[in-house]
């Protein structure tokens, strides 16, 4: 039976650390849907939904990851409801720090009664670790150099501006 697990964000951007854990899940399911989901806790933001859809596509390419990764977005209600509706039988979430880990937990246990749908946790390599999007649009408002943090996608997003 073919394995499908959605590793859901707001990506805005994507980070080296969201495509740490995008390769995992590549690793671990047979095929994966990127999904960028409208998280109303963060509004506004750098990206549009469009952008962000396009920055995850480029860098999935870029890193030879194509094949069986799929990228698409989200904004119709529960996450639980997108997994139902595409067959997913997992989500797959990065974890920083126990924070990640207390904030997810609840999430998951919801998502699991609600769609049966189990969410696996992976830990990054130490470098991409302590790389957030917040973090990333902090140092572009400011004028900075976030290339160590973000894949090449993002940075042409970001000059196309
Ligand atoms: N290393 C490893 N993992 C990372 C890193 C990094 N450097 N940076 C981010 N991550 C992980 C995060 O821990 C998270 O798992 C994922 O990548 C996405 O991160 P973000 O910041 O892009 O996205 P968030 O945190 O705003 O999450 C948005 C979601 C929509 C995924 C989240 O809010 C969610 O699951 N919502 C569920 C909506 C719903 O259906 N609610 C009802 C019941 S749960």
């Amino acid at each position: 039976m073919s394995r499908l697990a959605v590793v859901p964000g707001s990506f805005d951007p994507v980070t080296l650390g969201h495509l740490d854990v995008i390769e995992r899940a590549a690793r671990l399911f047979d095929s994966v849907h990127v999904l960028v989901v409208h998280n109303p806790e963060k509004p506004g933001g750098l990206l549009s939904a469009d952008e962000r859809v396009t920055a995850i596509e480029q860098a999935v390419a870029d890193a030879g990851l194509t094949g069986h990764i799929e990228v698409a977005q989200w904004s119709a209600g529960l996450l639980a409801d997108y997994c139902t509706q595409v067959g997913a039988t997992a989500l797959v979430k990065g974890l920083r720090s126990h924070t990640d880990l207390v904030y997810e937990t609840p999430m998951a246990i919801v998502n699991e009664h609600l769609a049966g749908v189990e969410t696996v946790f992976v830990l990054p390599k130490p470098q991409n670790a302590q790389v957030s999007s917040t973090l990333v649009r902090q140092v572009i408002g400011l004028g900075g150099d976030v290339s160590p943090y973000v894949p090449e996608s993002v940075l042409r997003a970001v000059r196309a501006r």
